[in-house]
Parts: C-alpha cells; structure tokens; sequence
C-alpha cells in the first residue's frame, strides 16, 4: 500500500473500534416489535453513521402511521434504554483484533488521533472498552448539528488535534461516513461495510493495515 503519511487519524467508533452496530440493531428490533412495525438487518443496514432521530424515521418509513413528535421521543428513549442496558456488557475484550496493536502503535509514532462518532453514547462506548484517555480528541453526537454524511464531525475532529482536513484519515465502516471524508477534502480509509463504496480511497481487510498506510 501506498504511505501517505497522513498527519493525523479520525476514527468513527460503532462499526470500526467495536461491534456495537448488532446492539444498535437489537434496540431498534426491540422497538420495531413493540410497535409492529416491519424491520430487518436490510433495514438496519441503512442505519450506520446515521443520528438516532434520523435512523428512527427511516424505521418509520415501513409504516402508515403517523406519530407525534412526543412519541417519536419517547421511541428513541426506549431504544436508547435498551441500547444502553446492552453496552453493560462490554469490556476491552470487545475490541476487535488488531485494535489494541493499532492505537499503541499511533501512540508509539506520536500521531494525533481523535474520535469522530455519531453517537451520542460514543464517551461511555470508550470507557467501557478501556479507551477513555486514549483519543486526543473526542467529538460525537452530542457536539454536531449535522449528521454523516455532513462533514462537520470529521472536521472538528481535524480542528481539535490540530491536522489540516487534506492531511488526515478518516476510518469508516459506513458509506455515509465515508461521504462525509470526502466533502470534509479528507482521506476516506473504508473498512468493512463501506469496502464497497466508491468513493473510498483505501480499503482495509483489516485494521491492522493502517499502519502500512502511514
Ligand atoms: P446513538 P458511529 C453511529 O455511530 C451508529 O453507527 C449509528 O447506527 C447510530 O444511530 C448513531 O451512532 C447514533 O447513536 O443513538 O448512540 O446516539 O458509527 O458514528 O460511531
Ligand atoms: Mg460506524
């Protein structure tokens, strides 16, 4: 692979550092049940990247129902408590391989690297995985107006450790994530799901592969 030598690396969390994207799933099933709304993995697959208001009409598209504002806030809230009950069960051991070897690697060549999440669960993911002071920045959904694939994540990411957007990757694992990389003039590194987006500049097999990239 060719070294780019970027200067500093943005990580989106849910689907790239943990495999919490089957938690989301199961909080939006347990919803969809609730309400006999229609949904499945296909569905869900539309969801990554995407704020939990947004990826919450998009499961409302499969009905004919309209709902209020008040109850489409108390929907979100159900399936943020059962997402959240479920994130009681992570340790670092849920960090994918590779992961642990990657981060001490950057450390060890002293690239900044930041957090560029849409969640809003993105802080407590990172402590549960052993990960809190890891980041040099943290940015997540409590911090962004826009969500992926509006580039303001990744960019105030970029802002906080100080990297110019065209110096800095971005890994990703959803196509609206890698979208975002690209209007924000940065380097999109897909993994995973987003492997097949076009506009991904580098496709990694595994993480591991970031460091050949550096
Ligand atoms: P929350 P990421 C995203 O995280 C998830 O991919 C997406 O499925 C979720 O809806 C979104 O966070 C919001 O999550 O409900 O916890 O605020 O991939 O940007 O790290
Ligand atoms: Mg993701």
């Amino acid at each position: 692979m060719e070294r780019l030598k970027p200067q500093g690396i943005v990580f989106d969390l849910d689907g790239v550092l943990v495999s919490t994207d089957e938690l989301h799933y199961r909080g939006w099933k347990a919803l969809a049940d609730r309400e006999g709304i229609p949904f499945d993995r296909t569905i869900n697959h539309r969801l990554r990247g995407v704020s939990r208001m947004e990826s919450l009409d998009i499961i409302l598209e499969a009905t004919k129902k309209a709902y209020t504002v008040a109850e489409k806030a108390e929907m979100a809230t159900f399936k943020n408590s059962v997402y959240v009950r479920s994130l009681e069960a992570i340790t670092p051991k849920d960090l994918p391989p590779g992961v642990p070897e990657v981060l001490a690697a950057l450390k060890t060549r002293g690239l900044p690297i930041a957090i560029g999440s849409s969640s809003k669960n993105a802080r407590l993911i990172l402590g549960r995985l052993g990960l809190a002071e890891t980041f040099d920045a943290v940015v997540d959904g409590n911090e962004i107006t826009k969500s992926k694939p509006d580039p303001e994540v990744f960019l105030k990411a970029a802002l906080r450790i100080g990297v110019a957007p065209a110096l800095c990757l971005v890994v990703e694992d959803a196509v609206a994530g890698i979208r975002a990389a690209v209007t924000a003039g940065m380097i999109p590194v897909a993994i995973g799901d987003a492997t097949h987006c076009p506009e991904a500049r580098y496709r990694l097999t595994t993480i591991l592969d970031i460091i050949d990239l550096i």
